[in-house]
Formats: structure tokens, sequence, C-alpha cells
């Protein structure tokens, strides 16, 4: 695999610790106590941030902030004006792109590119969207008839939830912070994130968006640290919090519902995934070959939607994975500030064990390594960083641990397969219904499998291609609910029926 030098190491060696606050009714703030915790980075483990972990006091205090915003200004804003913030939140954070990118490049690592061209600016469109969507989407009326003839009139309209809790994960996380609370502030909610330990930088960022736009105190807070007993529980217990929305693992999803179940509050869940990509013979082979090496290996495999399980027709078997290795082996190693990094390394050291750990049990279960299967040699500076092969076995059978459980790293499994019944059968073997990818040209088999394999989201011949007012979700136990479009509105609203006698 191609490396690269690390002219910037030394530039980025001066950097102070980041101090990070918890953003509570508009002000930074450090939690009581003084508690803080410290973030590495995924390049070097240098300690790159200090963050001040919230406690129940900072939770209690931003509740208190929220419920405040709602029963003041930000309660009473006429749409138009909601709406009208809300792109200003947006273009504040195109002014500010460069902080931004800068922000999730330390706290990923991951190459400046993909920061540029696809998590940033999707933080922005998720502002617009959901705006432009409440100001646009109408709600119903129905007329009635009544025994006396003067008839009713129904019709609803669309109230904000309330405080909503949002958690979320580290592999896109101001991508996937912004997805919950663009729509939750559209709606009118006021809402309380609890960013990823690994990942506390862009959330805080985005408390200065808000003040400098002008959002009201309160509408907007971030409570930084931790899941049990820290503030993504004392977040997701607490009375005042009327619904969460959750992006992560489905093991912590399922901790986060049993809290929501006090109180009776409302979820909305986006989970874990074990998708398959399927490639037919019959595909345009250069476009596959990219299709599943972005689907597999983006991000360093850290992509909910990712492709861990490749089912490739048997004609074109051996030329695929050929062709796939090639790609794999041309990546190249580097800090995300150096324009010709293409790959990054894994979040953590915690994550780096755990994606290893699956790298041994594929050989321990008889894999054929493909490719990778390590740790990269790298220049001394970033020697220390949670750094690892992209991987592609094959060989494995269909009940391999790597084959069944989700590993969220730069790794795929290739199986080949002989007849289309055949591989709808193996991609929905799995408890996780998030996504798949299929690779044809013959568009009546493509709209045939879509509709039989148990997902969310079906692409074909493209992979991780959003129109944000498209529903967006998973089945099985990669979630609950829907997000995306209207689809956003039934969670972060309760819709009200208006009955009128006339
Ligand atoms: P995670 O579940 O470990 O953590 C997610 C968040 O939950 C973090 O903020 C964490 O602090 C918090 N948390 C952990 N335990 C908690 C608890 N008991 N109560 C309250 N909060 C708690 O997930 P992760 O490792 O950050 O992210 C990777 C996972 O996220 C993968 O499984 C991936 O598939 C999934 N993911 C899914 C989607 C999707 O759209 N379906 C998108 C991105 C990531
Ligand atoms: O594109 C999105 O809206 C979305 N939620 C993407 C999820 C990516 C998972 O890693």
């Amino acid at each position: 695999m191609t490396q690269t030098k690390s002219s910037a190491s030394q530039v980025s060696r001066q950097i102070p610790v980041r101090q990070i606050e918890n953003f509570i009714g508009g002000e930074f703030v450090t939690a009581a106590g003084g508690k803080r915790f410290d973030k590495r980075s995924p390049l070097d483990n240098r300690i790159i941030s200090s963050i001040s972990e919230a406690g129940q006091a900072e939770v209690d205090a931003a509740v208190k902030a929220a419920r405040a915003a709602l029963q003041g200004e930000w309660g009473r804003i006429p749409t138009e004006k909601r709406v009208a913030m809300l792109h200003a939140v947006a273009d504040e954070i195109t002014r500010r792109f460069d902080e931004f990118v800068e922000a999730e490049m330390a706290d990923t690592g991951q190459p400046r590119h993909v920061m540029e061209q696809a998590f940033i600016p999707r933080g922005a469109a998720n502002f617009k969207i959901f705006a432009d969507v409440i100001k646009n989407v109408p709600t119903e009326a129905f007329q009635m008839a009544t025994p006396d003839g003067e008839g009713a009139l129904n019709y609803a309209i669309r109230v904000p939830k309330g405080i909503i809790g949002v958690v979320c994960p580290w592999n896109a996380p101001f991508l996937l912070m912004t997805w919950k609370v663009g729509p939750a502030l559209a709606c009118g909610n006021a809402v309380i994130v609890k960013p990823s330990e690994e990942t506390p930088n862009t959330a805080t960022l985005l408390g200065e968006v808000m003040n400098t736009v002008g959002i009201p105190k309160g509408v907007y807070n971030v409570v930084h640290g931790f899941g049990p007993d820290s503030a993504g529980a004392f977040l997701t217990e607490h009375p005042g919090v009327d619904a969460i929305t959750f992006t992560g693992e489905t093991r912590t999803g399922s901790a986060i519902m049993k809290a929501a179940s006090n109180g009776l509050r409302d979820v909305s869940f986006e989970m874990g995934g074990k998708n398959a990509g399927i490639v037919f013979a019959d595909c345009d082979f250069d476009k596959a070959v990219d299709g599943i090496f972005r689907s597999g290996f983006l991000n360093s495999g850290q992509v909910c939607l990712g492709t861990e399980r490749v089912y490739v027709e048997r004609p074109i078997f051996e030329r695929f994975v050929v062709a796939l290795k090639e790609k794999v082996e041309g990546v190249r190693f580097g800090r995300p500030e150096e324009h010709d990094t293409t790959y990054g390394p894994l979040i953590s050291h915690e994550h780096r064990e755990k994606v290893l750990s699956y790298y041994k049990k594929a050989v321990e279960e008889g894999a054929t390594v493909v490719t990778g299967g390590g740790v990269p040699d790298l220049p001394a500076e970033l020697a220390e960083g949670a750094w690892v092969q992209p991987t592609i076995w094959t060989g494995l059978p269909d009940d391999a641990t790597v084959v069944r459980e989700e590993i969220f790293g730069p790794c795929c499994h290739i199986r080949p397969f002989d007849a289309e019944e055949e591989v709808i059968a193996l991609a929905n073997d799995t408890e996780y219904g998030l996504s798949t990818t299929i690779w044809t040209s013959n568009l009546a088999r493509a709209h045939r499998m879509a509709a039989r394999i148990d997902v969310g989201i079906a692409w074909v011949n493209s992979w991780f291609l959003r129109d944000l007012r498209t529903a967006f979700g998973g089945t099985k136990q990669s979630g609950i609910g829907r997000e995306g479009g209207v689809h956003s509105l039934e969670f972060y609203t309760e819709l009200r029926n208006i009955c009128v006698k006339l």
C-alpha cells in the first residue's frame, strides 16, 4: 500500500490542547466539580482536547434552559422567522467552513476531501432542507357532515414535541448531529445534544454559530461526556426530555429505549448494519469496483451504510476480487490536512482493538486474506495512531463471525453467488436491515431485487447517494422510525387535529 510522508506533523504537534466546554443556555459552561476527560488524536495518539464532562447538574441546567426557550421567544416565533434563522445558521456554517473542516479532521483523522466534499457541506444542507420542508409542507383538512346539516371542519396543525435529546456517534459527527438538529429546530423544538466522547468539536463550534445568528439562548445546548453513568444516561433518563433521537450501536439503542420507556418518551433510532453489496456479472465493471471500494472503505469503513459483505456473481468473481484488491492497495495513508492523503485511521485505539480482533478471528475461521489483515508500517510520527490496513477476505462460510457481526472497519468478505434467489437469501440472512447496494445493468432485475431485500435503503448502481427529501432509516435491528423530508416531521412534531363545528 502506498504510504505518504507527513510534513505537517511538526506544525500540528505545536497546537495547544483545546479546551472544550458544555454549551448551555447560550453560554460555554465548565461542569461544576471540574471533571474533564481527554480526547486523543486518532493520527498519533496525542492529547488534542480536554473536555468538560457534564454531570447531572449540567444536564438539569440544559433541560431548564431548553424549557425556558420553549416558553419564551422561541416558542412564539413565526415559522417564517424560524426558517430564515436556520438558513442563517447554514450560511454561517458555510462562512466558517474551514474551521468546521479543521475541527472534524482533528477529531476523526479522516482526509480533508471527505470533510470538504461530503460531511461538512451536508451539515449546512441539513439546516436548509428542513427549514424548507417545514415552510412548504401542508397539513391535512377534512370537511365533515353532521346531523344538523351545518357540518364541521377538521384541520391539523403541527406543534413541536418539546425538548429533544440528540445522542450522536463519532463516525460522521457533524453530518449525523445536524441531520437531527436541523429538523428538530425547524419544527420549533429545543435540543440538547450529547456528542460522542470521541468527537466533541463540531457540536461545540456550532454553539458559536447559534449565538452569532441570534438563535435564542437555550434552543441549542450541548452536554459532553460518555454513556452509562455520564451525560448520555443523564440526558436519556431525564424526565424533562420529551423525545430522544439516537444514532449509534444497536446495543446502545436498546439501553436508551429502556430509559425512554420511563415516561413513555418517543424514540427515533438509526443503528448498526451488516449491509450486503451485490454485484451481477452484467454490471458496469469499473463503476461497480469503484462503488464497492467506496462502500467498503470510505471513512476507513466507519460508515453505517458500508458493505462488509460483498456478493459477486461467479463469472466475474475472480476478476472483481483482483480489481478491488488493486484499488484497496492504492490508498495513501497520511495526515488529513495533506492533499494527497486518501485514507485515515480508525477513530481510536479502543476501536482498533475491536477491528483487529475481527481480523484475527477471520484468519482463525479460515479466511483467505486477499489483502491487509494487520497494521500498516507508517512513519514514526504516525506510528502511535489508530491505523489498520484495509482488508479483504474470501473463502469464509456464511456463518463466520466477520460475515455476521458488524465490525465497523475497513474490511469486507467477498463471496461468489450463482443465482438471484440465492443472493437475496444471503443478503437477508442478517439481524440487521439498513442498506444494500446492487450493481447490474438489468433494471428489471434491479427493481425486483431492491423490493425483496429487507432494508431501509436500497441503492442501485450507486451508494450513499442522498436526496434529503427521502426516507432514511433501517429495518430489523438497524433502526426504529424514518427521518428525512416530511418523515422527519412525523418524529419532531405532534400533529394536532382541530375540529370546528360550523
Ligand atoms: P455508540 O452506540 O457506542 O455511541 C453512540 C452515542 O451513544 C455516544 O454519544 C455515546 O456516548 C452514547 N451512549 C453510549 N451508551 C449510552 C447509554 N447507555 N445511554 C445514553 N447514551 C449512550 O456508537 P458509536 O460507536 O459512537 O457509533 C458507531 C455505531 O453507530 C455503529 O454501530 C454504526 O453502525 C452506528 N451508526 C448508525 C447510523 C445509521 O444511520 N443507522 C449512522 C452512523 C452510525
Ligand atoms: O446521510 C444521512 O442522512 C445519514 N444519516 C447517513 C448515515 C451515515 C452513517 O454512517
